[in-house]
């Protein structure tokens, strides 16, 4: 058996809901194994985020480890292919801070890939008529922040797989014009590919590249 952490956030930027914190309570409520998991809903402050997950981690020294966050505007749940070594925040955390062209982790490596199979886990909502795509960037806020971290934990222990999604609007919650996907699709799309990146460990040679 396996230990998945499966992480959503709180809101942030003024918004009353946070779709990934509301859609990781949902897949937790009505997982029924057989791997063991254990969720989290994350502060959106950069550090307290992070301690918070090196404190998950520590503690239940995860085999999966699926961070996920919103990205307002996006249409499809999109697994992100890469964390960055930069937190550069257009608007303060929660807590306030708001650092600019930081590392997030002093003397890490530029950026990671994520170790889950991002493109078997879009095939895999495709074909269940989830809307999902590849992203190449996860930003410069907490959700990179984490993605990044959770990595570099990764990195000095070895054989654990992380990546991060990052989920659209939930329907109702959408402001006005902005794509919006039902909470309990985000919630199935997050259940699936949370079961993929248990079950699969080599990715799927699919195209999923983008031209810009
Ligand atoms: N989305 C933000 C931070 C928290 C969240 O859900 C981001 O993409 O960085």
């Amino acid at each position: 058996m396996q230990t998945a952490l499966l992480t959503g956030f709180e809101p942030f930027g003024g918004d009353r809901l946070n779709p990934s914190g509301e859609a990781v309570r949902m897949v937790a409520a009505a997982w029924e194994g057989p791997d063991h998991l254990v969720t989290d809903v994350l502060p959106v402050a950069f550090d307290a985020a992070s301690q918070r997950l090196r404190h998950l981690i520590d503690t239940h020294q995860p085999d999966v480890i699926l961070a996920t966050g919103l990205a307002g505007g996006r249409s499809a749940i999109t697994p992100e292919r890469l964390a960055i070594n930069l937190a550069d925040a257009r608007i303060p955390d929660n807590a306030g801070a708001q650092p600019l062209d930081s590392p997030c982790a002093v003397g890490g490596p530029a950026a990671y890939f994520a170790t889950v199979p991002v493109k078997a886990i879009v095939a895999a909502l495709t074909d269940e008529g989830i809307p999902a795509a590849l992203s190449h960037s996860a930003g410069t806020f907490v959700c990179n922040h984490v993605f990044y971290l959770a990595a570099h934990h990764a990195a000095a222990r070895g054989d654990v797989r992380v990546g991060f999604v990052h989920v659209p609007w939930a329907r109702g919650q959408a402001p006005q014009g902005e794509s919006e996907l039902p909470l309990t699709e985000i919630a199935r799309g997050l259940d699936r590919a949370l079961r993929v990146a248990l079950n699969t460990t080599a990715d799927a040679a699919l195209i999923g590249g983008s031209l810009h």
